[in-house]
């Protein structure tokens, strides 16, 4: 089946959580640039399927969605119900990247939430101030107030991995997955980091996912 087109540039973080999911679980799906220089994201078209003209939006066999950690959520109950049959999903699965359990995906909502809420807005500015501004653009003030932030964020994280292998719990979920994809931007730009014992432990399992492989070894840009 591959009725699943995806909209967005692969070097942003929110398409690039979407594709990781598409990588775990072997779903066939089609991709077009879109976003920053490929455009595309202001066209009338494209508004019409996401009025926020940002990426990433699918489009699945006519069903319409965006917001990248709604999106994982779908693409995991998408495989789980057997809709995509290349998926190599198991239905059921309470060990899946999303499981069926309320207290299971309750806590996979919680750190997704939480990246949405803290983590990622500690690191976007970060990111945007070393990746992308040009030296004279940045603002040092606040580089370093949100330097401070990520300590803080990952001082949390990294204590809830004292107990924990991974973020929701003993198995790999989607809560890793955002949380991964910071923790490459924080491991690449030019900052002084503290060493979390706990993180680094954890980095090492989930770069070595398929989906972080594919998808996150890149140069950051
Ligand atoms: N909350 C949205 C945020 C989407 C978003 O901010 N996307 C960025 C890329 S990471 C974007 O479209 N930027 C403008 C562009 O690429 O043209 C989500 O999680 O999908």
């Amino acid at each position: 089946m591959n009725d699943l087109t995806i909209w967005g540039r692969t070097n942003s973080i929110n398409v690039q959580k979407v594709l990781w999911v598409c990588e775990d679980l072997k779903i066939e799906h089609k991709r077009i640039d879109a976003g920053m220089e490929f455009g595309v994201t202001k066209t009338p078209e494209y508004l019409k399927f996401n009025p926020n003209g940002l990426v990433p939006t699918i489009n699945d066999n006519g069903f319409v969605l965006w917001e990248s950690h709604t999106v994982m959520r779908y693409l995991v109950r998408r495989a789980s119900n057997g809709s995509d049959a290349s998926s190599t999903m198991d239905s059921g699965d309470e060990n899946s990247l999303y499981p069926l359990n309320p207290k299971g995906a309750a806590r996979v909502d919680q750190w997704l939430d939480w990246c949405n809420t803290v983590a990622w807005p500690a690191m976007r500015p970060l990111f945007w101030g070393w990746v992308r501004l040009k030296p004279e653009e940045r603002n040092p003030q606040e580089l370093e107030a949100n330097r401070q932030l990520m300590i803080k964020a990952f001082t949390v994280f990294d204590g809830h991995l004292e107990s924990h292998t991974y973020a929701a719990g003993e198995h790999f979920t989607l809560a890793d997955i955002p949380m991964a994809l910071i923790a490459y931007r924080w491991f690449n730009i030019p900052v002084d980091r503290p060493h979390f014992e706990n993180i680094s432990l954890w980095y090492k399992l989930v770069s070595d996912r398929p989906g972080f492989k594919k998808y996150c070894s890149a140069p950051l840009t």
